[in-house]
């Protein structure tokens, strides 16, 4: 299909691989914490991968700010509503996102994602690859990671235990977003958590064009 792209702006804005296996079934959130002015986002994209490629089918794959209805110029944009309590989701929950943090003022995590591989439709061939990337809000007038405060990631499973920590101010300070890896997940429901680490300068639609 012809690749996904999304309206970066927000209202009021003009190596090897690690594989951590997880239980079957079982639930994990990856947590962005971060201190200061700076606004960075966490996504995670819904990808089919039949052996030529992670690729995501629909705008209804993409969990992502970028991705919430709102109202840019007058023009709606977005598929995904925003619930009450600001968190939004995809594939009915199987993935949520917390509310956007415009900033790291929150104590410890700022902003969030929990996936529960169950909720998940299995598929017919391949598997399913969600990759996940932190990155600072385009609009964030050319700053990288060296220059935000604390920022880390980490990916903890459902009883606590942190399968992956990185500090995206001392590893990836040179880049404004990091893919940190992808949740993997076969046919039957096994899933595995696929460590990448690797960095880029570019925005997020020129990361969806990998994944679309
Ligand atoms: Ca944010």
């Amino acid at each position: 299909m012809s690749k996904l792209v999304l309206n970066l702006a927000k209202p009021g804005e003009q190596a090897p691989k690690l594989q951590l296996n997880l239980s079957k079934g079982e639930a994990f959130t990856a947590k962005l914490s971060w201190d200061g002015e700076t606004d960075l986002d966490l996504h995670a994209i819904v990808c089919v991968n039949a052996g030529d490629g992670a690729k995501a089918q629909s705008l209804e794959d993409i969990l992502s700010t970028y991705n919430v209805r709102r109202k840019i110029g007058g023009q709606e944009v977005g598929v995904l509503d925003k619930q009450a309590d600001g968190s939004f989701q995809v594939h009915g929950g199987a993935l949520r996102h917390s509310p956007d943090a415009l900033d790291g003022a929150l104590d410890g995590v700022d902003e969030w994602i929990r996936v529960d591989p169950s909720k998940l439709p299995s598929v017919s061939s391949g598997v399913l690859e969600i990759p996940l990337v932190a990155m600072i809000h385009t609009q964030a007038a050319a700053k990288r990671f060296g220059q935000v405060q604390n920022a880390e990631i980490a990916i903890v499973n459902a009883s606590g235990a942190e399968l992956m920590r990185a500090s995206l101010s001392n590893q990836f300070g040179d880049f404004i977003g990091v893919q940190m890896g992808s949740i993997m997940i076969e046919a039957g429901g096994k899933a595995n958590f696929v460590a990448v680490g690797v960095g880029f300068n570019g925005d997020f639609n020129s990361v969806l064009g990998h994944f679309s």
